[in-house]
């Protein structure tokens, strides 16, 4: 990976290289952290600007609370030491990696006892599924792994431990010859990538799994959804059925890491090239995720030097 020079731990800026933890962290034994995954992109009308933030912080409070983790910093204070971190380390466009966790302390499942230790680290890291998977469309498979039930775990949480589930599906769809695992929800509806919101094109109108089908509420999903009904595409949310991969007219895939990437082949059934609702949307994503769209200005917070007073 390319590193960067300073990463933000419990209020303190310490090189990339310090950023460790004891190895009785609660979180590294039994996954007891929650995360997220930002970008800030360098725009067209606002210089380096993060997207969406304050959205993304909101939900890391969300799956923190979930777990009964008190976050030891506002969202404001976390806010103001991402834009440092990004100045310090003068990136102009970088992955954001919020996590907060329980550290050191008791060993054992009852982890109350244990403090809430906060990072941030940002790093240049280009495009998760290849530059040419954006353009041309990746290759995925139906994992033989469900995605967590709600009846288990908590899929709305963005959560460490539960991360076992999609890296699971991700090493068997890579070790089979495929970039990207879709995972079927515990009911056999279509849920999502490993680590992408998915999106069915069918006779014109778009399907995506609802809230009731385990899947992270995905920022770029919520976007997305804003962006295709602004062009005048109708969204539904609903069950989709894993038939419906293959017998879609296209299919894509949404996330922070991966952005919206065509899917073009599903268990090896072609979808053909990508699809001209797909590259609608893809097109105007892409202008509001580097500054180049008006109508979508706020969803960027530009980093600006935060107040030392
Ligand atoms: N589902 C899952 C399971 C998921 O991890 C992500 C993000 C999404 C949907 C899309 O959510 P959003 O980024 O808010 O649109 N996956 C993050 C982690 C990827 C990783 O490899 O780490 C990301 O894209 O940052």
């Amino acid at each position: 990976m390319k590193t960067a020079e300073q990463i933000w731990m419990n209020g303190e800026f310490v090189a990339w290289e310090d950023a460790k933890v004891h190895v009785l962290t609660h979180a590294l034994h039994y996954g007891t952290g929650v995360f997220e995954g930002i970008r800030a992109y360098d725009t067209e009308s606002k210089g380096t600007a993060v997207f969406r933030h304050r959205e993304h912080l909101d939900r890391l409070r969300r799956s923190a609370e979930l777990f009964y983790m008190d976050l030891p910093y506002t969202l404001e204070e976390l806010r103001e030491a991402t834009n440092e971190l990004i100045l310090r380390n003068n990136l102009s466009s970088c992955y954001i990696r919020p996590l907060a966790y329980r550290s050191y302390g008791p060993m054992g499942l009852e982890p109350l006892a244990n403090p809430v230790d906060v990072s941030i680290a940002a790093w240049e890291w280009g495009a998760y599924l290849g530059e040419e998977g954006k353009s041309e469309g990746i290759r995925a498979r139906v994992s033989s792994w469900r995605r967590i039930s709600p009846e288990s775990l908590i899929p709305h949480a963005k959560a460490s431990g539960q991360y076992l589930n999609s890296v699971l599906a991700k090493i068997e769809a890579t070790k089979s010859g495929y970039q990207e695992a879709i995972l079927l929800d515990d009911k056999g509806h279509v849920c999502e990538g490993s680590g992408e919101n998915i999106f069915v094109v069918r006779d014109g109108v778009i399907a995506t799994p609802g809230h009731t089908s385990s899947i992270l509420d995905g920022i770029n999903r919520k976007s997305v959804i804003e962006i295709a009904g602004d062009l005048g595409y109708e969204v539904v949310e609903r069950d989709v059925a894993r038939a419906e991969l293959t017998l879609a007219d296209e299919v894509f895939m949404t996330g922070t890491a991966a952005e919206l990437v065509p899917v073009t082949e599903i268990d090896d059934h072609s979808l053909g090239a990508p699809g001209e609702i797909t590259l609608a949307i893809q097109k105007v994503f892409e202008d509001a995720l580097h500054g180049r769209s008006e109508r979508y200005a706020h969803w960027l917070d530009p980093v600006a030097v935060p107040s030392r007073a």
